[in-house]
């Protein structure tokens, strides 16, 4: 790709990303697009499972759209031109992965996020990657940055500290440390007191890195753009004294500013194990005193106290910038990065309406809120299937009596035989093969102004025949002269002679406990009339819950009159016929599953088939 061995990362780097890391992807795009790439610097994820799939992301603020591969030797193949992998697999993967990675020759540098690598693993991939003159970044680290050209994963963090860090474009100063957070506060530092960063790696915490800080601070001093080294090591390990001996000997020669992290070790009277695997001095080398005294005695250029850092950075530089070694370039303007619509909204820039509203329940918090009560109160109070309908449907809780009312006609509704139309689509859908919500939704869909649909309209016919004063055989012979049938009036097989318990229990509980139940005796006088036509002409179950329903809403004093006369017309009262009837045709379909019902198919004996051939004389026949 034409880079020079100490320059891995340039603008044109491409890589992939191995993993499903939408959002860091889109950071590195994000990143990219501020930097004035002409071509995103990701050309693909590679993730084993689910399939080949494409993802879409933000280039600017247009789209662009990535592939993602199952396997490195696909993505390799499509895409020649990457040489750069990004591998997000977790510790438990991570090995094979990067084994996989490093059987092809293409990839030249590889940079592992995971933490907790097993140190046999580390090592394992440091020494094939050594011998395949592979660079391996971490594990255990962000990654690192090369301004205005690549940034690895997350590092450099949200795109405003990008910014804000003049990252977008590349400064004279190559830094390497072991922590991805300390990078950021390098980057920080060094764009308010130098011309910024040039590259900067986090090699990682633990106690082998797949590179160290002597490997990358090598590249720097042999990169002619990078004209003064930063090291920022820490407590524990030796590999700050690899480069002094660089610096002792002459491979390093561009000033190199430096502090050991960790002096503060001293103040504790136990061993201290700071944040990261290797941070913990095995010796008095290994402390960062030592470290610091020993880097400043090899001409290192080191601060008193890390909070001096900034002014001895920025004394170098300047020294560089009046001996002409820095030519400090003139500032442009970052394009500007369109802000992620949540992050903006949580900074409060931005409102939108909302697509939905909801009022009802609340996930959001610690605790499931049911119409604002607590899902742990709603058992404490045990409030029952009752008290969670009143809650989801009404947004209140209703009295004992009423509770016991939605739970008695959940009981009551909840089946009536397999001979009912919706339990015998449940029943013949679930012997076709289908599945319990598709058994389920058969037998739901079936549920209609003739069969267990007709409570709302029930509702409303004999609620308004009460309320414009019709009495009860006016309303009967009004729908008669309307040739309308009563909602609720009627049964196939229930009559006066063989009446239907369930209308008996309801009757008795409603007549018992609720305070009034004018609609029932509405109800009941204009059963009286019907049944003396015909005797199947009952109050039937339908109608029966809904007019008592009714009563419920209009005098509980739980509801307004409005909204009593709301859930009429919203289609309250046949959900509750909806819910009730679910456990029976839930039940069937397990019963079918469990009979290993087969296949159902009508006898064509019981079926009248009347074909008129196109034409031929109208001929009426049946099949026996
Ligand atoms: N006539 C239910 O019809 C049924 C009349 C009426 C005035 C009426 C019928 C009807 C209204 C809808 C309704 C809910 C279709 C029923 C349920 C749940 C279930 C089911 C289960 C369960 C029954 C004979 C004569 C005719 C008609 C007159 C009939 N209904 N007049 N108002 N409402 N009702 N549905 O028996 O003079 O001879 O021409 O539509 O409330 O679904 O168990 O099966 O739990 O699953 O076939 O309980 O009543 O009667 O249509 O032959 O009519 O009565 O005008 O008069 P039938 P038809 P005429 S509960």
């Amino acid at each position: 790709r034409g880079r020079p061995a100490f320059r891995p990362f340039d603008e044109t780097t491409r890589s992939f990303v191995f993993g499903l890391q939408p959002r860091a992807i889109q950071g590195m795009l994000d990143f990219d697009y501020s930097c004035g790439r002409a071509t995103p610097s990701v050309a693909a994820m590679i993730y084993p499972f689910g399939g080949h799939h494409i993802q879409k992301f933000y280039w600017g603020t247009k789209e662009t759209l990535l592939p993602v591969y199952t396997s490195v030797q696909e993505a390799v193949s499509k895409h020649p031109d990457v040489d750069v992998i990004v591998n997000f697999s977790s510790s438990r993967s991570v090995y094979s992965s990067t084994l996989d990675i490093l059987k092809y020759s293409q990839i030249k540098a590889i940079a592992l996020i995971a933490e907790g690598v097993p140190e046999r693993h580390a090592r394992e991939i440091l020494h094939l990657a050594v011998s395949k003159g592979v660079l391996i970044i971490g594990p255990a680290t962000v990654g690192g940055i090369k301004p205005g050209c690549f940034r690895i994963g997350n590092s450099g963090g949200m795109m405003d500290n990008i910014i804000a860090s003049k990252l977008y474009r590349a400064g004279s100063v190559g830094y390497v440390s072991k922590s991805g957070g300390m990078s950021n506060e390098l980057n920080n530092i060094l764009s308010l007191v130098t011309n910024g960063t040039y590259e900067g790696i986090a090699i990682g915490g633990d106690r082998y890195p797949g590179s160290t800080f002597i490997d990358h601070l090598l590249r720097y001093e042999a990169d002619p753009e990078c004209k003064m080294l930063v090291l920022l090591g820490e407590v524990g390990g030796i590999e700050e004294y690899r480069v002094i001996e660089a610096v002792k000997n002459g491979t390093i020669k561009k000033p190199i500013v430096a502090w050991a992290i960790g002096t503060c070790a001293k103040m504790f009277t136990t061993e201290v194990q700071f944040g990261h695997a290797g941070s913990m001095a095995n010796s008095a080398l290994e402390t960062a005193d030592a470290k610091n005294v020993a880097m400043k005695a090899a001409g290192f250029i080191v601060p008193d106290t890390f909070e001096e850092l900034p002014q001895v950075l920025k004394e170098t530089y300047d020294g560089l910038v009046a001996s002409g070694k820095i030519v400090p370039k003139a500032e442009r303007e970052p394009p500007v990065i369109p802000m992620d619509y949540k992050w903006a909204q949580e900074l409060g820039l931005i409102r939108k309406p909302a697509a939905f509203i909801s009022t009802i329940s609340d996930e959001r918090g610690q605790e499931l809120l049911y119409a604002g009560m607590r899902i742990s109160d709603v058992f404490k109070e045990d409030i029952g299937i009752g008290g969670v309908v009143s809650l989801l449907w009404f947004k209140r809780r209703l009295p004992p009596w009423a509770t016991k009312f939605i739970e008695m006609v959940l009981m009551l509704t909840a089946d009536h035989g397999p001979a009912v139309s919706g339990a015998m689509n449940t029943i013949v859908t679930s012997r076709a093969g289908k599945d319990l919500v598709s058994s389920l939704a058969s037998g739901l869909l079936t549920i209609g102004s003739r069969f267990g649909g007709a409570l709302d309209e029930a509702a409303s016919m004999f609620s308004s025949a009460r309320d414009t004063g019709l009495t009860p055989r006016e309303f009967v012979d009004e729908s008669r002269k309307a040739n309308k049938l009563i909602s609720g009036i009627g049964h196939k097989i229930k009559s006066v002679n063989n009446p239907d318990l369930r209308v008996e229990l309801v009757k008795e509980y409603v007549q018992k406990n609720f305070p009034s139940h004018t609609l029932l005796d509405y109800a009941l006088a204009v059963e009286k009339v019907t049944t003396a036509k015909k005797d199947t002409l009952i109050l039937n179950v339908d109608g029966c819950i809904a007019v008592c329903f009714v009563d419920l809403l209009r005098d509980s004093g739980a509801f307004t009159r409005e909204e009593a006369d709301e859930y009429i017309t919203i289609g309250t009262l046949n959900g509750l016929f909806v819910l009730g009837r679910s456990i029976g045709f839930i039940g069937h379909h397990l019963d079918q599953k469990r009979l290993r019902a087969p296949l159902y198919r009508h006898p064509a004996d019981d079926i009248f088939i009347n074909m008129i051939p196109v034409g031929q004389p109208r001929i009426l026949s049946r099949v026996n």
